[in-house]
């Protein structure tokens, strides 16, 4: 670990990003053509995603954020002091509303954001320190699967890792399987995991969200193509792909797709690739699950953690479930 601005930031591992170009040239190398969703997030594509959080169209935020405006108290009061550890913390803004809950209850925490986009974690580390004096943070940057691998038992009397703004929905059911396993993994009998889902509501307001008016969610499908021109020395044309995004109703998903609009042939400088992509060709770049309440509950059921309350909004949009293991 390293000191930068009085704040300790732990690596789980330098460089991450660039080790596991792999996972990129599996997803171009195979029929259809797809790339993970993680490489959305460099630092451009954080602040993106930031926008479109503030989007009309993108209520998963906003209404998550009123879940959390009105039941942080009661989850502070159930869970009381602990180590929060939070995935995919991005800007931490919505854990604010958790931060002041415990603050204002005088139970001192321990907060480790974790995140792959760097730039963001540290800077929100330094705004939150500043906020919350008193509360020690300790910031993670690389995948969740790193991530976790790291803990070892707490010293504090209990522990809780949050995960919200449904990112659990943009992974497939078996990586959820295993994700859900590793976090569980982490927990102690006693301990807590908050979780945030976006709920299925008709397809025109969830294509709405990921189609909005002003093109933010089509910048940030193509932004991906420019992390890889930069990360991986690729020459992708941004030009010639478009963004779509459809409901698949059968699987209950967003499916996010960069569909090809003439022939390219592109080239992977770094990974030492080169992949053709026809006109018409569509490439899958992400899947946002949407999930049911009931199903979620018996699914983390089996996993060993046990439902104390649901918490949701008025419309039944979202929920956020607080478990203990
Ligand atoms: C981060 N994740 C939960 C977002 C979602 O809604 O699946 C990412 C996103 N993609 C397009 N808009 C937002």
């Amino acid at each position: 670990s390293l000191k930068v601005n009085d704040l300790t930031i732990l690596e789980v591992s330098a460089n991450t990003l660039e080790k596991v170009g792999q996972d990129v040239i599996e997803g171009l190398t195979k029929t259809p053509k797809s790339l993970p969703a993680k490489y959305f997030y460099d630092q451009r594509g954080s602040e993106i995603f930031e926008a479109i959080c503030q989007l009309p169209e993108y209520y998963p935020t906003r209404t998550e954020a009123l879940i959390l405006c009105q039941y942080a108290e009661e989850i502070a009061q159930i869970t009381g002091t602990c180590e929060l550890i939070e995935l995919g913390s991005g800007s931490s803004t919505k854990t604010r509303l958790l931060l002041d809950a415990y603050q204002a209850q005088k139970k001192f925490c321990k907060y480790v954001p974790i995140d792959v986009s760097e730039t963001i974690l540290k800077e929100s580390a330094i705004q939150l320190q500043k906020d919350y004096p008193a509360l020690y943070i300790q910031e993670l940057v690389g995948t969740y699967e790193q991530a976790l691998a790291q803990f070892t038992p707490t010293i504090w009397p209990a522990r809780m890792i949050f995960f919200l703004g449904s990112s659990l929905g943009n992974f497939n059911p078996s990586q959820c399987d295993y994700l859900l396993n590793q976090i569980t993994g982490v927990l102690e009998p006693g301990d807590y995991f908050l979780l945030g889902i976006d709920l299925q509501k008709p397809q025109d307001i969830l294509e709405a969200a990921y189609n909005d008016s002003q093109g933010v969610t089509a910048a940030f499908n193509l932004n991906m193509l420019s992390h890889l021109n930069w990360r991986f020395g690729a020459n992708f044309d941004t030009h010639f792909f478009t963004h779509e995004a459809i409901y698949n109703q059968e699987k209950s998903q967003i499916e996010m797709y960069l569909t090809c609009q003439s022939s390219q042939i592109v080239h992977l400088e770094n990974l030492d690739l080169t992949v053709t992509f026809k006109t018409g060709e569509s490439m899958l770049t992400e899947i946002s699950r949407k999930f049911d309440l009931e199903l979620m509950e018996k699914d983390l059921e089996l996993k060993g953690l046990k439902t104390i309350k649901i918490f949701t909004d008025p419309q039944n949009w979202f929920g956020l479930i607080l478990c203990r293991k």
